[in-house]
């Protein structure tokens, strides 16, 4: 408990600093002016330190390795799809050219969830990029199936059930994996969903998964990329997903056994206390 307020406390002070430091540069100019006038010399330190360049707002980008093979199995358990869900199908351009319906199986597949109901749902918009689709002509179930996956833990400890609501055709052109971070971002944000949860078997995408660490609720959709990795796909969507509710990651070496320690990324499928704490903190962030 001690522990967790400290970070709290931490994760306050740091967003009190940054808010400062965004309100003195928008009143830099101003303030040059108002300075020479006679400000407190107490506020000089700070006004230098609003003067350099970081970046505003901007969310962090964490950038997770790819999966040891060991962690690659050729067959994985079916996913446990929590609630029936129609999904629309798009095109590149994000027109509608069909839908696809999943049925629960919730009740077949694992007894551990049958009593579990989800006091959240989310939306998810899954985009698979022309090298993943090339690949594989089960694309659309296949990455539903992945994030079906992804949300077990997400159902289990916290109640929130991810329901793919659209599937799309994407196109990747970044030269790097967060370009193609950012490709996703500009293709498909703005259409409604609380997440896109995009796929890729581009070369350039050397990452095993990226997304953004946001600081509180996105103002688009929350937005992340996963490699096709076979069945340790999921687990990366996960890492990624956790980012995307603004956790950060444990230290590597540390022993902590979280998805979120790049020890145990693809290991594990569940969270530290601190983290757990962290989602439901966040949860508002998205749905309902
Ligand atoms: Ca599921
Ligand atoms: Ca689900
Ligand atoms: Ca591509
Ligand atoms: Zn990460």
């Amino acid at each position: 408990m001690k522990k967790y307020l400290i970070y709290y406390i931490k994760a306050r002070a740091k967003f009190f600093r940054i808010f400062i430091r965004e309100e003195l540069n928008l009143k830099l100019k101003k303030a040059v002016l108002t300075l020479s006038l006679g400000l407190s010399l107490t506020l000089v330190p700070s006004l230098s330190y609003a003067q350099d360049t970081s970046p505003k707002q901007a969310p962090q980008i964490e950038i997770l390795p790819k999966a040891d093979k060991k962690f690659i199995k050729k067959n994985s358990k079916p996913a446990v799809v929590e609630a029936d869900t129609t999904a629309k199908i798009l095109n590149e351009n994000g027109k509608v050219i069909g839908k696809k319906s999943f049925k629960s199986n919730k009740k077949s597949v694992n007894t551990e969830m049958k009593s579990l109901a989800a006091t959240r749902t989310v939306t998810v918009l899954a985009v698979a990029d022309e090298e993943y689709r090339a690949k594989y002509s089960d694309w659309q179930s296949r990455i539903q199936n992945i994030i079906e996956r992804a949300d077990n833990a997400f159902n289990r400890d916290h109640a929130i059930d991810f329901q793919v609501k659209a599937i799309a055709q994407w196109s990747s052109q970044g030269g790097s994996s967060s370009q193609i971070l950012q490709d996703v971002g500009r293709d498909f944000d703005g259409y409604g969903y609380d997440f896109v949860a995009g796929f890729t078997g581009d070369r350039n995408f050397t990452a095993g998964g990226i997304a953004y660490v946001y600081n509180s609720a996105p103002s688009g959709s929350a937005l992340s990329v996963n490699l096709d990795q076979g069945s340790a796909t999921s687990s990366a969507a996960q890492h990624e997903f956790s980012h995307n509710f603004g956790l950060p990651h444990d230290a590597q070496g540390s022993g902590i056994r979280c998805i979120m320690n790049y020890d145990y990324s693809y290991s594990v499928d569940y969270w530290d206390a601190e983290h757990d704490a962290e989602i439901e903190q966040h949860e508002y962030w998205y749905g309902n």
